[in-house]
């Protein structure tokens, strides 16, 4: 094949548009899961995955972790991206190249060319744990795309639009899936249905992980 294009590898599977400039890159990660899940396991053991509370007093039901030069958290005190583990007063690890790389190349192939990202947020979800919809609007720069990996047991997605009332889409996101969020759909409400009790992969058992990553300033 060494030359031609491989209609058949993850890579070159059709994009689908999941919304105004968001785009589903199916199985884009496929070829780097095993790869990217070794490198989370290193990042945990640094930077432990930790069940985060909200300004509102809730604990998360998704455990944390975060690598590059900055993390997410929150707190009592609100939502804020840090340079600094707050649990162990240390830098966030650096992000793996292939992390970047990745990241970089899926946000190219949905048409944002030399996205950098400075923050990589590690989501783990257990059987029940969600996301309720909520923006990402933490970052000083909403003209950079955010891109997600998804690794692991398959999750039910819920998309909306730029008002929490707006009706939300359901997208399945399965091991490997990347997709790629950037223009208006930046901004939109989002949020992930709680991980089935019978949802599982191979790889990570009942357990999902979500790269999402970000340009913070
Ligand atoms: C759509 N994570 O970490 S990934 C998050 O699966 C988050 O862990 C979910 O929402 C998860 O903030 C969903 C997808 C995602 C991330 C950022 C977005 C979708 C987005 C930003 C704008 C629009
Ligand atoms: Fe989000």
């Amino acid at each position: 094949m060494q030359g031609l294009l491989d209609l058949t590898a993850p890579e070159s599977e059709a994009r689908q548009q999941i919304g105004p400039d968001a785009w589903l890159l199916k199985g884009f990660a496929l070829n780097d899961a095993d790869a990217l899940l070794a490198a989370i396991e290193q990042i945990a053991a640094q930077a432990p995955f930790r069940h985060q509370v909200t300004p509102g007093g809730y604990q998360m039901s998704a455990a944390m972790s975060s690598c590059g030069a900055y993390g997410w958290v929150t707190d009592r005190h609100g939502y804020r991206y840090s340079a600094l583990d707050p649990q162990t007063s240390q830098p966030w690890p650096a992000m793996p190249a292939l992390f970047a790389e990745l990241a970089e190349r899926a946000a190219q192939n949905a048409g944002f060319t030399h996205f950098a990202p400075e923050a990589c947020l590690i989501n783990r979800y257990e059987t029940g744990a969600r996301m309720g919809l909520h923006q990402d609007k933490d970052e000083q720069d909403f003209t950079a795309p955010i891109v997600s990996i998804s690794l692991g047991a398959p999750i039910t997605f819920l998309f909306g639009g730029s008002n929490r009332s707006d009706p939300t889409s359901r997208w399945l996101l399965e091991h490997g899936d990347v997709v790629v969020w950037g223009g208006v759909s930046r901004l939109y409400f989002h949020g992930v249905a709680p991980l089935a009790k019978k949802a599982s992969h191979p790889a990570t058992g009942a357990v999902r992980y979500n790269l999402t990553f970000r340009k913070v300033s």
